[in-house]
């Protein structure tokens, strides 16, 4: 052995880790951030390995002043003993010899349970020092540096400065250690970033039940320890992307399964969102484009719940299937599969290609999600999952018959149909709003009492949507709902574009009574269902006639409510005279103007997406032919009526 600790013998080592420094990009995707942080996973995906199998159940990493990363755990420790072939110790073959040819990513060696310390000589290549310490009953010891050429300025890395020590310091502790400091000449940037490695951290704690994880950044000048351990694994994952969220249920759905020798695990509950949010690990390593494992697990959902749907009566033998998005509106899950031989694909590789992945984790999911149509306990979680995917299917036949509509009107006489519509003149958008007013009396005191510039009316003669009984095909039948799809101008459904949009506010304004109420709830949710981000973005009022005129002589006040009412009987004083507004059809267009319309004396109500919700599930209960039903619906549209119901109440 020469003095720099190399020896002829070397040569291959050093060669092997030279490859990875001629092409760094090769082995960790980059020289970047992202880079810099590869080459820590590397080694902690060692120590997470040696938790998962059972062998350690606590990693600790911490970052140091030095630029220096360090990771431990207290497994078995990394073998010490001289292995047969190599000729040298265990700790020197994991950090100097290259695997597999060292394909970026290449896990193929992983869950296998045997080959420990993959990509571990990839650190060490791009390190500028690595230190090992082994705890086994005695400490041992091994460093790796890199070293300069000074006649050609070539650096090489990973040299051993030894072989591996047995200090013979006793100890009680058992696992391995791993401290390394990141080449600058290899990185654009040095500096580990620590909500990175705490969020991949936390990440890796939800995928390893019951591993803790710790995490101290030293650099700071108060370094505070974060420890993560959930001992609900991906259960406690999908609680924590759901919290603060209304879940439709309250234990997660779990599946943990091992199929053709790939672990299956996946949690699942529901929100009352309209989006999925399914997330896909690998060998712990996200895969955010996909794969077969989602396809496998999305395709054995679909088909066992529609199974279990006809099976218990959701589904009647006429009906459809539902198919996989109604499933999975308000989803949030974790799929988590562990196998050997991955092969990853896609842009960014981060897409699962193993096509035997697919039927595993779909048998499994027929399976094991058969028992939610078996087991009684599981009968509220089955209902509510089923009451989703219904009211989702609901709302997508309903949009598709809205295109319909709208595209062939679109194609026929689209011009003819603004007929009624009585525009601004101002073509400033975001100046503009529109009345849909109801009743064509109250329509032609708005067009006369508006202001011309920015302010359009559009009435409705009421009647086609007077009418309790309509389903929302109808509706979209209605020439009304297609005059405010061309009037708004931003399409509907997949094809809505809030940048055609030709009015900043769309205010309903309809009487205060029982057949207002129905006419705003149908305008909900029509919004709500086929231009849902009109509400989402805050376009949609709610405009508030007055209730009450308070007068005397030439003092006029208006009142809203009857609270208000008392305050403005005793501003009027002795002698006042009453009038009860039945509609808005009763005020002259100056009245009108004054009271509900002039954006200085106004109220308005914006609509919130919750409000529209309710909206919709009144209606939706309405196209029910249960008396009891329709009983509660009077019930709750009365209630509708309140002020108080609604989110925001503004005078603007
Ligand atoms: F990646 C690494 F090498 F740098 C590294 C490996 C870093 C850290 C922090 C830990 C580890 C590691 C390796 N922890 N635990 C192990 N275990 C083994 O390598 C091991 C131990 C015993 C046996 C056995 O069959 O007796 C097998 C293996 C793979």
């Amino acid at each position: 052995m020469a003095a720099n600790g190399y020896s002829s013998g070397d040569i291959d080592i050093l060669e092997g880790l030279e490859a990875v420094r001629v092409r760094p990009g090769m082995y960790i995707g980059s020289t970047g951030v992202k880079g810099l942080h590869h080459i820590l996973w590397e080694i902690v995906d060692n120590a997470i390995d040696e938790a998962a199998n059972g062998y350690a159940d606590t990693v600790s990493v911490i970052l140091y002043k030095d630029g220096s990363a360090s990771v431990e755990d207290n497994g078995r420790g990394i073998p010490t003993d001289i292995h047969p072939k190599a000729k040298v110790s265990g700790v020197q073959v994991v950090f100097t010899q290259l695997h597999a040819g060292g394909k970026f990513n290449n896990d193929n060696y992983k869950f296998s349970g045997g080959l420990h310390g993959v990509g571990a000589s990839v650190t060490n290549a791009l390190s500028e020092w690595l230190k090992v310490e082994v705890y086994k009953k005695t400490v041992y010891k091994m460093d790796f540096k890199s070293w300069v050429d000074k006649r050609n300025g070539k650096i090489y890395a990973g040299i051993p400065q030894g072989e591996l020590e047995n200090t013979k310091e006793k100890t009680n502790k058992h696992g391995s250690f791993v401290r390394f400091k990141p080449d600058a000449t290899i990185f654009e940037t040095v500096e580990f970033k620590a909500e990175i490695i705490s969020k991949r951290l936390k990440e890796l704690a939800f995928l390893n039940k019951g591993v803790k994880i710790t995490f101290t950044d030293k650099r700071s000048e108060n370094p505070v320890t974060e420890e993560f351990c959930y001992d609900g694994g991906i259960i406690d994952f999908v609680k924590y992307l759901n919290e603060g969220k209304t879940t439709l249920y309250s234990e997660p759905i779990y599946v943990c399964k091992e199929k053709d020798d790939i672990k299956i695990e996946f949690a699942i509950q529901h929100t009352d969102a309209y989006t999925e949010s399914i997330y896909s690990f690998v060998n712990n390593i996200p895969t955010p484009e996909g794969g077969m494992h989602e396809v496998g697990f999305k395709s054995g959902v679909t088909r066992i719940m529609n199974d279990i749907a006809r099976e218990r009566g959701f589904l009647k033998a006429k009906d459809q299937n539902l198919i996989g998005e109604d499933f999975r509106e308000g989803m949030t899950a974790i799929i988590s599969i562990k196998m050997k031989n991955v092969e990853f694909e896609g842009q960014t590789k981060t897409k699962l290609g193993n096509p035997e992945v697919k039927p595993a984790v779909e048998s499994v999911t027929i399976t094991e999600l058969a028992q939610l149509g078996k087991d009684k306990k599981k009968t509220e979680i089955l209902e509510k999952m089923m009451e989703k995917a219904l009211a989702a299917e609901k709302a997508r036949t309903a949009a598709r018959k809205a295109k319909e509509v709208a595209r062939a009107k679109n194609s026929a006489d689209g011009a003819k149909l603004v007929g009624k519509l009585a525009d601004c003149s101002s073509r400033k958008a975001e100046l503009n709003e529109v009345f849909i007013v109801e009743g064509d009396s109250a329509g032609g005191s708005a067009k006369q009492g508006r202001d011309r510039q920015h302010q359009a009316i559009l009435p409705l003669r009421g009647k086609p949507l007077n009418t309790e009984k309509k389903r929302i095909e109808e509706v979209l039948k209605n020439e009304e709902i297609r005059t405010i799809i061309s009037a708004l101008g931003t399409g509907i459904g997949s094809d809505f574009s809030m940048k055609d949009l030709r009015y900043d506010k769309v205010i309903i304004l309809s009487d205060a009574d029982q057949d207002g109420a129905h006419i705003r709830a149908i305008l909900l949710t029509f919004f709500f269902r086929y231009m849902r981000e009109l509400i989402q973005e805050g376009h949609v009022y709610i405009g508030m006639p007055p209730l009450y005129k308070v007068y005397k002589k030439d003092v006029v006040e208006y009142a809203y409510d009857d609270k208000e009412l008392k305050k403005k009987i005793e501003i009027v004083g002795r002698g006042y005279q009453l009038q009860r507004y039945k509609g808005l059809g009763e005020m002259n267009p100056s009245q009108l103007w004054e009271t509900t319309m002039n954006p200085q004396t106004r109220i308005l109500m914006r609509v919130s997406i919750e409000d529209a919700a309710e909206a919709e599930r009144l209606i939706t209960i309405l196209m029910g032919d249960g008396l009891e039903e329709r009983k509660a619906y009077i019930q709750k549209y009365a209630d509708f009526n309140k002020v108080d119901d609604f989110e925001v109440r503004n005078r603007d």
